[in-house]
């Protein structure tokens, strides 16, 4: 089988009916920026199948309209923490917080392979699309900027940028729990337990106020502005916005949203670092470090020279893929997670900011280096962006659907040549 082959065989094998775990065992359930990405796969060879995907995750919204991180279809013990522990009374059980909404940018990519095809699923789609980020207007751009109230709201759960916030977390008092991620992945690779102790203390606060978003906001133990997630609402608005003009609809909220979020850049922006910055919320001070949140500028038209020159930095730093942590800090840890390995999915999302941007000399250099990854190892979670190593899960969701829209595409030419 060429690559091409072996992702397609990756999304169907990790297709469970509706909706695509992003690998089996690691992570049995549906992950909301997973799927979004995963619909992107499918719409490459299967373009209902890539709708019904993004249908499955907003079928899940809840009545405010968040969209949650996780929907818990089958139980499975494999993942802590389960349904049990997060306790939301949702029919199928879900988490309480929700991920980067990264859906609206993805429905584009498929309605743009056939606009016609996509209008009946799209027009479908669109008001519940647009509820949510009316959700993250409501419950987290209170302060400005687009705002986490746990670390793995921001998919980069255990990156530099939280590490102040996570300070403020009393996690002593969490009680017994066993972990499953460690029985699948090496633990040098994963998140500490100290973060863990944090994490499901959160989670906990969650519980005590029965999800009550307003309350998580204004009494929770943790709350920090993040720059990829506001990046990605920001492009997530302007995507939502085209596809609602070409449907007839009304775009003018919208248009006031993304209005709000230029306005609170400024916030974000730490001149120190020569970059956007996270920032915790509940003592006005910036995390200090650069992370590639900040690189998700790129995808709202929102960078600068100054950032253009670190990116440059931290990119040159390492060898295969923009590191998700800076190489030259003294946190940088290459295969620990989100503090500094290179993954793929989020490559190629910065890739549409750097293409948008007309930065086409970056973006190639940034596919060449992703597929290098991925051709010596397959299809893995993330890579050591030094020496390649492969990290995590294998035969994951997110990193074949990429290989299919954007990583494997001329080197998949060439394979198709060579099998001829
Ligand atoms: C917690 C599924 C998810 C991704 C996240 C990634 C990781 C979960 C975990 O896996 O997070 O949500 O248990 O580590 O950080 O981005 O969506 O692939």
């Amino acid at each position: 089988m060429n690559l091409d082959q072996q992702a397609r065989a990756i999304l169907r094998g990790n297709d469970k009916g509706g909706y695509t775990v992003p690998t089996h065992g690691l992570y049995p359930y549906q992950w909301n920026w997973d799927s979004a990405f995963a619909a992107w796969g499918f719409s490459t060879f299967d373009v209902p199948r890539a709708w019904d995907e993004l249908d499955t995750l907003m079928a899940s919204q809840w009545s405010d309209g968040m969209v949650p991180h996780i929907i818990f279809h089958q139980d499975d013990p494999g993942y802590f923490p389960g349904p049990d522990v997060w306790n939301t009374g949702q029919t199928p059980p879900t988490s309480g917080i929700s991920q980067p909404p990264v859906a609206a940018t993805m429905a584009r990519q498929i309605w743009e392979v056939d606009r016609d095809a996509g209008e009946a699923r799209m027009r479908a789609l669109f008001p519940k699309l647009l509820k949510w980020h009316r959700w993250w207007h409501e419950f987290r751009c209170t302060h400005g900027p687009a705002a986490i109230t746990h670390p793995w709201e921001s998919g980069r759960d255990n990156c530099p940028d939280w590490d102040k916030g996570m300070e403020g977390v009393d996690g002593s008092g969490v009680g017994e729990y066993t972990r499953r991620d460690t029985g699948h992945v090496d633990a040098s690779m994963r998140p500490k337990k100290e973060e863990y102790d944090r994490y499901i203390t959160m989670v906990q606060f969650g519980v005590k106020v029965g999800w009550d978003q307003a309350r998580i906001v204004a009494e929770g133990p943790f709350l920090m502005a993040d720059p990829g997630i506001t990046f990605i609402l920001l492009r997530g608005h302007e995507d939502l916005a085209v596809m609602g003009r070409a449907l007839g609809e009304d775009v003018s909220e919208i248009e006031g949203w993304t209005h709000q979020l230029r306005n609170a850049l400024p916030l974000i922006w730490n001149p120190e670092l020569r970059a956007y910055d996270a920032k915790n919320l509940l003592t006005g001070e910036f995390a200090g470090v650069l992370g590639s949140g900040a690189f998700m500028a790129y995808l709202a038209d929102a960078s600068n020279p100054e950032l253009d020159a670190e990116l440059l930095r931290v990119w040159d730093a390492v060898n295969y893929g923009i590191p998700s942590a800076d190489p030259e800090a003294s946190i940088f840890d290459p295969r620990r997670y989100w503090r500094g390995p290179s993954w793929p999915f989020a490559n190629a999302l910065m890739a549409i900011g750097l293409r948008d941007a007309g930065r086409d000399d970056l973006e190639e250099r940034l596919r060449r280096e992703t597929a290098a990854l991925i051709e010596a190892h397959g299809f893995y979670e993330y890579f050591d962006p030094i020496d390649m190593t492969p990290c995590g899960g294998a035969d994951f969701t997110w990193t074949a659907a990429i290989w299919l829209t954007w990583a494997g595409k001329d080197v998949a030419e060439t394979h198709q040549k060579g099998a001829a």
